[in-house]
């Protein structure tokens, strides 16, 4: 029988390679581990809501009932506060990015951006939600509080990245820059345990992923590579949560989609706690991840924290193909 790795002794196992390892990185991923889990908690229960109390109202035992949302954005904020290895944190959820006390955060020297809960349409009908956080090494100087630009880097400048999945089970799937990988919570020892080593998108697929409601409101050339993905008989999967998009595309290859539209013209997902996380994934596991533009998506400047992207990212070959569309119709005149 093989020895079960946990997301702890891995984390410190690969961390401790590492020449300039200093350990509070090691700390750090091990307290996103543990904030998942207590959102997962929440999220199984969340089916009860309606027999323990309607959301906003106050329940049975006198404690309020949040929205899931919101309390995965408190939980994520309270465990990474007190980590002591962060000293701010930027949230889907929040308007502002968040200065960490500096008793917590003293001499603390990475940011978090995170999207607590994403696919938040699902919450309420029991359908799969994720998180999805990155990690950037501070910019300002640890003596003072942490500042916008440490929020405001590039794709290319995240030093971690991840999302965790609460699904069928329950798996957190992230990466450090040399490949991602994959840990499906234990129920009955309350562990992430590894269960993916090494993931590799495969290069080419037949899933396709998109809003097909919005086919009208998109740009020709988006228009044409949907038409040429149903022309292939390629199958159509689209949950409304990227990370659930996602993750079956890291394992059964595929291609996922959100371009702009005449709603979104610069597109609907936020750059910071979406699109770089789930690009620096996407490319990890050897996909590409491009704006319907073709820009790289990890190049892209960022210049607000809330500032949205166009996406499509996924599997390299088919990624590859919806380019040659784009190069193709999307000079044409509509
Ligand atoms: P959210 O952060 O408010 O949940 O929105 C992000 C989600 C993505 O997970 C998903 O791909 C997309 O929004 C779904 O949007 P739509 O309903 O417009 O297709
Ligand atoms: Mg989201």
């Amino acid at each position: 029988m093989n020895k079960i790795v946990t997301l702890d002794e891995f984390i410190i196992r690969t961390q401790k390679e590492k020449p300039d390892s200093s350990g509070s990185f090691t700390r750090l991923l091990r307290d996103i581990g543990i904030a998942a889990k207590i959102v997962n908690r929440e999220v199984n229960k969340a089916g009860l809501v309606n027999i323990l109390g309607v959301e906003g109202s106050t329940n049975s035992t006198g404690d309020d009932v949040q929205k899931l949302d919101v309390f995965a954005n408190e939980k994520f904020i309270e465990t990474l506060s007190f980590s002591g290895e962060v000293c701010g944190i930027a949230s889907e959820e929040n308007q502002e990015f968040i200065p960490v006390a500096s008793d917590h955060g003293h001499n603390a020297q990475y940011v978090v951006v995170m999207d607590p809960l994403d696919g938040s349409s699902n919450i309420d009908v029991n359908v799969s939600v994720g998180t999805i956080f990155g990690i950037f090494r501070r910019k300002s100087s640890v003596e003072g509080p942490c500042i916008q630009e440490d929020f405001l880097q590039k794709g290319t400048e995240l030093i971690a990245a991840g999302y965790v999945l609460y699904g069928t089970s329950t798996l957190l799937v992230y990466s450090t820059g040399d490949g991602v990988n994959g840990f499906t919570l234990d129920p009955s020892i309350g562990e992430f345990c590894l269960s993916h080593r090494n993931i590799q998108m495969p290069v080419s697929g037949n899933y396709y992923s998109v809003n097909q409601g919005y086919y009208l409101k998109f740009d020709l050339e988006m228009r044409r590579y949907i038409d040429h993905c149903s022309d292939l008989n390629y199958r159509l999967r689209y949950i409304g949560s990227m990370v659930s998009d996602i993750h079956r595309i890291m394992f059964q290859g595929g291609i996922f989609l959100y371009p702009n539209t005449r709603k979104y013209p610069k597109g609907k997902l936020r750059l910071l706690y979406e699109c770089y996380p789930m690009a620096y994934i996407v490319e990890q596991a050897g996909g590409t991840a491009l704006t319907c533009k073709l820009d790289r998506i990890m190049d892209m400047e960022i210049a607000s924290l809330h500032q949205t992207s166009s996406i499509v990212m996924g599997s390299k070959d088919m990624v590859k193909d919806m380019k040659e569309f784009v190069e193709k119709y999307g000079a044409v005149i509509q």
